[in-house]
């Protein structure tokens, strides 16, 4: 008969490996979900919050861009998307879309975060058009758009390969790739909830390509909602693997489910301890990701707060324009200003940092808007 581990010294043996800072197995990361209580993850995951990222603390100026929220896919947790026909479909046009670009400029932002539906009628160039004209009117924008999902959906519009598609955007001034689009990995989540899109091979095999042309990308996962704890570990662990391969994941963003407006209304929405868990196992977990974002929007901006101290060490931008939560019941802020972001950080006992996309601290001078500065990666443990 094997050795079986009591849950008591499973988890002394998961504090040990966490001091030597060595990684976490599958087993490790279910006992954490099934038995460790909630300060004893905050007390380890900010063990490696603090090792990897000190006290700071970062944020970013950016705005959402939706062009469109028609789309071809049902995904059962969406409230953001449209039928093609219903009177909530729009399409922006370029004067709408570069409109938002001018504003986003103006107001210093220094990222434009692109993503939105798989429109029945727009082809191919439409999409590439959005990056191009933005691009060309305002370079000082960093372009982070589209996810998997759209790339897959722009390989089955033109017939081409992904690494094709993506010289051509980065012609057009592609700059780096957000996380959406991940959901559950598993397949017995993922057919239930999205069972059309890019599935878990194909938003990998994306993701690889993309890193290996230089772009870099995030990563997310959507809990809250039908998903196992083992179904969210699975999750954590294809994600460190294809890390281990490229090193190309910038940030790791827990994403949690808000259910109203959605056909999966009769969930309820995981609580503040649920999230903060989240955040905390995922820290550990994924010991190879320089970053955990707490998106506030998501999450509220008093548990985005207290994420600081479970693991997060980026609580993303000011954000405007948000849509996809906020169609599925978010009621947090539609924009917190800069002095509220960096008020909200130090309270927490944190140093903030605005960086930009690609985590380069940004020095604004007095009577400038911007300018990148130092490289924030610190060395990896
Ligand atoms: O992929 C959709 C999720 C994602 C709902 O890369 C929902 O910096 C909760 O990926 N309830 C898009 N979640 C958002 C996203 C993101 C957000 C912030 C920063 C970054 C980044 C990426 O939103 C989708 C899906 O997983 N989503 N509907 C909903 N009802
Ligand atoms: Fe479409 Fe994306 Fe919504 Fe799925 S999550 S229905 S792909 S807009």
């Amino acid at each position: 008969m094997g050795f079986i581990m009591s849950d008591e010294s499973r988890l002394s043996a998961i504090h040990k490996k966490v001091e030597a800072g060595v990684r976490l197995s599958f087993e490790d990361g279910m006992a954490l979900e099934e038995h460790a209580d909630l300060f004893t993850l905050g007390e380890l995951a900010n063990k490696v919050r603090e090792r990897k990222n000190g006290r700071f603390a970062y944020y970013n100026i950016n705005t959402h861009l939706n062009p469109t929220n028609v789309c071809v896919y049902r995904c059962t947790f969406c409230a953001f998307r449209a039928d093609l026909k219903s009177p909530k479909g729009y399409l922006m046009s370029d004067e709408q879309i570069l409109h938002r670009a001018e504003e986003a400029d103006r107001r210093g932002a220094t990222e434009l975060h692109i993503v939105g539906g798989l429109h029945h009628l727009m082809p191919y160039e439409w999409y590439l058009n959005v990056v191009r004209i933005i691009h060309e009117a305002y370079p000082r924008l960093h372009l982070k758009a589209y996810t998997p999902v759209e790339w897959d959906w722009f390989e089955q519009l033109t017939k081409r390969p992904v690494r094709d598609i993506f010289e051509e955007f980065i012609d057009a001034g592609l700059g780096s790739l957000p996380g959406g689009g991940a959901e559950i990995f598993h397949p017995e989540v993922r057919d239930k909830i999205c069972e059309h899109k890019a599935d878990a091979d194909n938003w990998m095999r994306i993701h690889r390509e993309a890193h290996k042309l230089g772009l870099r990308s995030n990563a997310t996962m959507l809990y809250g909602h039908i998903e196992k704890p083992m179904h969210r570990i699975d999750h954590l662990i294809r994600l460190r693997t294809l890390q281990d391969e490229t090193g190309g994941f910038q940030t790791f963003i827990p994403l949690a489910f808000h259910p109203d407006n959605t056909n999966l209304n009769h969930i309820k929405k995981a609580s503040g301890i649920t999230d903060l868990r989240v955040m905390a196992i995922s820290r550990l977990m994924l010991d190879n990701f320089q970053h955990i974002k707490a998106y506030w929007v998501m999450l509220g901006l008093q548990t985005a707060q207290l994420a600081l101290s479970f693991g997060a060490d980026d609580i993303d931008g000011t954000v405007v324009h948000e849509l996809i939560y906020h169609d599925a019941g978010s009621d947090s802020p539609q924009e917190l200003s800069v002095a509220g972001l960096r008020r909200l950080i130090e309270e927490a006992g944190r140093v903030p940092i605005e960086r930009d996309t690609l985590y380069h601290e940004v020095v604004r001078a007095p009577g400038t808007t911007w300018k990148a500065g130092r490289s924030l990666q610190l060395q990896m443990v």
